[in-house]
C-alpha cells in the first residue's frame, strides 16, 4: 500500500443534547478526522478523544501534534504491506492510542476497499446485525432522565446505560427500577468513587444491574480487584484497559468480569481484535463503547462490533441521537428491535458527505508523499 496523501481536518458540531458524565458536560464537539489517499483509494479515520483531558489525557490538540509531527511522517516514509504493519511502526510512541487508531483505521478502510469486501468481513466479523444499547448522561432532573429512558426503550434499544456519580446514583436507579422493572440496565461511574465507598457501592446489588462500569480510578486495576471480590454486581472496565496485555492482567487479578472495548482507547483495529480474541478465549464478554463519534468513527465501531465476542449490546447508537445532520450517507439508523445492520458494501459501507464535512471544518492540513 503506497500512501499518496494524508489530510488532517478538525470539524466542530454541536450535540443535539448535552452529554454529562461524572467528569463534566459536553455540548459542542471538536473532532479530528483523517483522510488518507493510497493506491488510488480514499480511507477515513476519526480521533475519538474528548475536547478536554478528562476521560483520557488525549485532546484534539495532542492528537494533531502526535499525528502531524510523528505518525504521519512515519506513515509516508515507506509502503506498507498491511494496516497492522503501520500500527507496528507506531510502537515507539508511548500512549496516544486515539491518535494512532485514527491513522491505522483509515488504512483498514482502504484495505477493505482494495480487497472489495466490507471492513467487518476483513476484520473477521460474523454478525450480520449488531445489538445496540444507549448511554444516557446525567440530566438536570430525575424526571428528564426517566423521560429520556422512555424514548430509548420505545425506540427498541436493547439496554440502557446511565451515568452515575455520588449524589446521582442510588436514588436515580431506584426511580428507574420502579418505572422500568424489566429493562436491561447498567451504570457507568467514570471513576467517580474510591474504595472508601465500598459499602455504598454494594447497594448497587439491589438493582439487578448487568454491570457497573469503571467505578474506581481511571488508571487502577488493583482496587477494582478488591472491590469485585466484595461486589455482587459485575464490574466492567473501560478507562483502565489500553491493550490486550492490560486485559490479561485485569482478568488474572479479577479486576472485572466484562470489558468495554473502544477502538481509540486501545489504539485501532489490530489491537482491538487482539483484545477481543483474548477475552473470547477466556470467556469474558466484551461490548463496543462509544465516544460521541461522528459517522466516521461510528462506522468503524459498527465494523468492529460484528466480531463474534461482542455478545453484549454496545454504546453504538443512531446518528440522530447526536447530530442534526451526520457527516456520512446514509446516517446510522437502528431497527425497531435495537440493531444496526452491518453494511454489505466494500470499505466502511457509509459514504462521507464531503459537502457537509467541508461546512463544519475549522482547520485543515495536508501532507503529501514526496517520495
Ligand atoms: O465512559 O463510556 C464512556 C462518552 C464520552 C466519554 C466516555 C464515555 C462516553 C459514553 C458515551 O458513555 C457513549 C456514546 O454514546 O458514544
Ligand atoms: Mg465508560
Amino acid at each position: 500500500m503506497k500512501i499518496e496523501q494524508i489530510e488532517l481536518l478538525e470539524i466542530q458540531m454541536p450535540l443535539v443534547h448535552f452529554f454529562e458524565t461524572s467528569f463534566g458536560r459536553t455540548t459542542d464537539r471538536r473532532i479530528v478526522l483523517l483522510r488518507v489517499r493510497a493506491d488510488g483509494l480514499t480511507g477515513w479515520g476519526e480521533v475519538t478523544c474528548g475536547e478536554k483531558p478528562f476521560y483520557s489525557y488525549e485532546t484534539p490538540g495532542t492528537a494533531w501534534h502526535i499525528l502531524s509531527d510523528f505518525l504521519i511522517p512515519w506513515a509516508l516514509e515507506r509502503d506498507w504491506d498491511s494496516p497492522a504493519a503501520l500500527a507496528e511502526r507506531f510502537r515507539p510512541v508511548r500512549g496516544h492510542n486515539m491518535a494512532r487508531a485514527a491513522l491505522e483505521n483509515a488504512l483498514w478502510d482502504i484495505e477493505s476497499q482494495r480487497q472489495g469486501v466490507p471492513l467487518a468481513q476483513l476484520l473477521g466479523g460474523t454478525l450480520e446485525e449488531i445489538p445496540c444499547g444507549v448511554s444516557i448522561g446525567i440530566q438536570n432532573t430525575p424526571e428528564e432522565l426517566l423521560e429520556k429512558i422512555r424514548i430509548e426503550v420505545d425506540a427498541g434499544y436493547q439496554r440502557i446505560k446511565v451515568k452515575i456519580r455520588p449524589g446521582w446514583d442510588l436514588k436515580i436507579l431506584e426511580a428507574i427500577r420502579s418505572e422500568f422493572p424489566e429493562i436491561r440496565l447498567m451504570a457507568d461511574a467514570n471513576s467517580a468513587y474510591t474504595l472508601a465507598d465500598i459499602e455504598h457501592l454494594k447497594r448497587l446489588g439491589r438493582f439487578d444491574l448487568m454491570m457497573v462500569e469503571q467505578p474506581l480510578g481511571w488508571d487502577d486495576m488493583v482496587d477494582h480487584s478488591r472491590l469485585q471480590r466484595e461486589l455482587k454486581t459485575p464490574i466492567c472496565l473501560d478507562e483502565s484497559i489500553h491493550s490486550a496485555e492490560d486485559a490479561r492482567k485485569a482478568i488474572e487479578i479479577g479486576a472485572c468480569r466484562i470489558i468495554n472495548i473502544k477502538l481509540g482507547r486501545v489504539g485501532g483495529h489490530s489491537a482491538a481484535r487482539k483484545l477481543h480474541d483474548l477475552c473470547r478465549a477466556q470467556n469474558v464478554p466484551v461490548w463496543c463503547g462509544g465516544m460521541l463519534e461522528s459517522g466516521i468513527g461510528r462506522a468503524h465501531n459498527i465494523a468492529m462490533s460484528t466480531l463474534p465476542g461482542f455478545v453484549l449490546p454496545g454504546d453504538v447508537s443512531g446518528s440522530r441521537r447526536y447530530w442534526s445532520q451526520d457527516i456520512i450517507d446514509p446516517e446510522v439508523t437502528v431497527s425497531a428491535k435495537g440493531t444496526i445492520a452491518a453494511p454489505r458494501k466494500p470499505g466502511l459501507g457509509y459514504v462521507p458527505n464531503l459537502a457537509r464535512i467541508e461546512k463544519v471544518t475549522v482547520r485543515k492540513e495536508t501532507f503529501e508523499n514526496r517520495r
